[in-house]
């Protein structure tokens, strides 16, 4: 499903994309408890044209199953490039007629071998074999269908090196529950020892789901046996969309995720739109922890647009070595929101997050709308759920126009990280990061905020923030329209521009 419409001015220019966390925070009429959070998630995935040479790019026209309301306007994409700038365009490689980027199955481009997928149309049968079968036959120049019928996905699959291929899913496809099974085999992803169900990469890859076709991870048994706990091994991604370049990802929905729902490692110019995602449960609990709509990592030159994500935790997290995001008119529902990470969370890496813009976004019922977290610069523990340590820099960030509805806090910044530890009385442990956070800029936002704060800004006395731009927003707290939201907490943030930090945080600055 699209994203609603954002009811923002049209503006001129260019941007990139922004990170997003998890967290949880429950309102309490005006007061905020934050409580939580964990992080992680990935995804992403863009690809452009430059608007100076795309002639060269020939765009598929809508077919007549392409459903209207989830693929409005098409390609050519006229005003990715002017968002981005001319430097961030991206030209295909190969850029012969029918190659990405494209929006739809109106005009496929002849390959030189088409692979249906059969289904055992049964859950006692494991499709797994049969879907590895047609991505190895096809997996040069091919063309690979899923068909409008379920499939059940019983083992791993890596699905990695494709060329030149066009991947169309138009039914169900239905991960089986075997827990001990997804515990001992999924697939790790080199990252904070996680694993995935599926990995799938390639080069010129058209993964494209109708706006219809789906990835159901049976999430249920995921949520009840995990019980809260935080990266527990084993547990897996739904997708990890891995080595991947000059690739679209579109029009494919996610329900309840086993873990994340998609992350996107190693990978460059990769466009992701019109993605929706609900890992609301059956039980109709939406904030299941580590259900991330996309995490990124090692990624750079990647856009989302329209994405809708209903869940408990981050939204879309940019996590390390993110760079050149743009993430556009897209609907968080539920959890924390947009993270820019967890990141610093290996003792003396060098991680970065830079030029990154974020516009056009509704926060309905979440926590933040969008926070950054990075770990203590203290070490306690080991990853996935200890560590800290960890060096580099966020700069370059611009958040603007984000309308919030009845959502906590709009923006928050803490150094605090660390799921192993429990919150100690005082914030001391918050400003041993020297990890450092620059050039964050969250502009323009309205509506309505539940607690009293627009933002809060716990940054490390080790590394203050510098260059926090906190510009013309207009919030009002909930129920009281004609009344302007003004409180930010602050702690380290040298200089702010736009905005006078009300109070320091003495603890009431979420440690996200
Ligand atoms: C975002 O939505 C606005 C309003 O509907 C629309 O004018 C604009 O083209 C959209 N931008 C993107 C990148 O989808
Ligand atoms: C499964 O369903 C599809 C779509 O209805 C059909 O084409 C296929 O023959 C079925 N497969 C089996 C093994 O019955
Ligand atoms: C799949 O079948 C359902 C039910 O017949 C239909 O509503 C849907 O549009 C079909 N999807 C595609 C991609 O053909
Ligand atoms: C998973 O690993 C555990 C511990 O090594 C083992 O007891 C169990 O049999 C394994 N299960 C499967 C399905 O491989
Ligand atoms: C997936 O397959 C590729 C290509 O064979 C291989 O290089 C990679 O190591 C595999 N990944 C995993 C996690 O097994
Ligand atoms: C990391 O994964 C290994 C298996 O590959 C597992 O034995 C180990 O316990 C995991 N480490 C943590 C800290 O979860
Ligand atoms: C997510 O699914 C739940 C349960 O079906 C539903 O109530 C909710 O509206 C869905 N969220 C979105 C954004 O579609
Ligand atoms: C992240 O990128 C920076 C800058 O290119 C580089 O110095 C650093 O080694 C990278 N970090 C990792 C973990 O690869
Ligand atoms: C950020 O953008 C600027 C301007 O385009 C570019 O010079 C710089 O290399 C980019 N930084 C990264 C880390 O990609
Ligand atoms: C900041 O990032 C934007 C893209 O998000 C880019 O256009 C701009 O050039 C960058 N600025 C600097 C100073 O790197
Ligand atoms: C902020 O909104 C005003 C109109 O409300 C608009 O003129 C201005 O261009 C916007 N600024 C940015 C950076 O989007
Ligand atoms: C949008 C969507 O598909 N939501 C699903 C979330 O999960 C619940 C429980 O399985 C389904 O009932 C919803 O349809």
């Amino acid at each position: 499903m699209a994203a609603e419409t954002t009811p923002v001015p049209e503006k001129p220019a260019v941007k990139r994309a922004t990170i997003s966390d998890k967290k949880i925070w429950i309102p309490l009429a005006t007061v905020i408890v934050a409580v939580i959070c964990l992080v992680i998630v990935i995804p992403v995935v863009i690809v452009e044209k430059n608007k100076h040479h795309h002639p060269a790019i020939q765009i598929a026209i809508s077919g007549s199953e392409t459903p209207n309301d989830h693929w409005t306007p098409d390609r050519p994409d006229p005003y990715i490039c002017e968002y981005l700038g001319e430097n961030s365009c991206w030209q295909p490689k190969y850029a012969t007629p029918g190659s990405p980027p494209y929006t739809h199955d109106g005009n496929w481009p002849a390959r030189s071998k088409t692979c249906v997928v059969p289904s055992g149309n049964s859950s006692s049968v494991d499709d797994g074999p049969a879907i590895l079968k047609a991505f190895d036959d096809c997996k040069v120049d091919g063309h690979i269908i899923f068909q409008n019928t379920t499939y059940h996905i019983n083992t791993v699959m890596n699905t990695t090196g494709l060329k030149h291929v066009d991947v169309e899913v138009k039914g169900r496809l239905v991960w089986g529950t075997d827990i001990d099974y997804w515990l001992n085999h999924s697939l790790p992803i080199g990252f904070q020892n996680q694993s995935s169900a599926w990995i799938f990469g390639g080069d010129d890859v058209h993964f494209y789901g109708h706006g219809d076709g789906t990835l159901d991870g049976n999430g249920d048994t995921w949520y009840a046996y995990d019980g809260g706990r935080s990266n527990l091994h084993g547990r897996p991604h739904a997708i990890t969309i891995m080595d991947t370049t000059h690739s679209v990802i579109e029009g494919l929905r996610f329900v309840q995720s086993q873990m994340w729902t998609m992350t996107v490692a190693r990978s460059e110019k990769v466009l992701l739109q019109d993605i929706y995602i609900n890992n609301t449960s059956s039980g109709g609990q939406k904030r299941h922890l580590n259900t991330d709509g996309c995490d990124t990592l090692y990624a750079d030159d990647l856009s989302f647009l329209r994405w809708t994500v209903d869940n408990g935790d981050d939204a879309i997290a940019l996590k390390q070595n993110s760079t050149n995001i743009y993430i556009a008119n897209s609907t968080f529902y539920h959890g924390p929101g947009l993270a820019f990470g967890s990141i610093g969370q290996y003792p003396g890496q060098i991680e970065i997050i830079a030029n990154v813009t974020v516009e056009d976004i509704i926060c309905q019922d979440t926590m933040y709308c969008a926070r950054l977290k990075t770990w203590t610069g203290q070490v306690i523990g080991y990853p996935p759920n200890g560590g800290g340590g960890g060096v580099g820099y966020t700069k370059n960030v611009t958040m603007r126009n984000f309308e919030l509805r009845n959502s906590s806090v709009g923006f928050g910044i803490a150094q605090c990280t660390n799921y192993l530890r429990s919150r100690p009385k005082d914030d001391s442990i918050c400003d041993t990061s020297f990890y450092q956070v620059s050039d964050i800029r969250f502009i323009n936002a309205t509506g309505t905020i539940t607690s009293p704060n627009v933002a809060t800004l716990q940054c490390s006395a080790n590394a203050p923030c510098s260059g926090i731009d906190f510009s013309n927003n207009n919030v009002s707290p909930v129920g009281a329209a004609a009344q302007s939201a003004t409180g930010y907490l602050c702690s380290n943030v040298k200089d702010p521009i736009g905005f006078q930090c009300t109070d320091k945080c003495k603890g009431h600055c979420a440690h996200i």
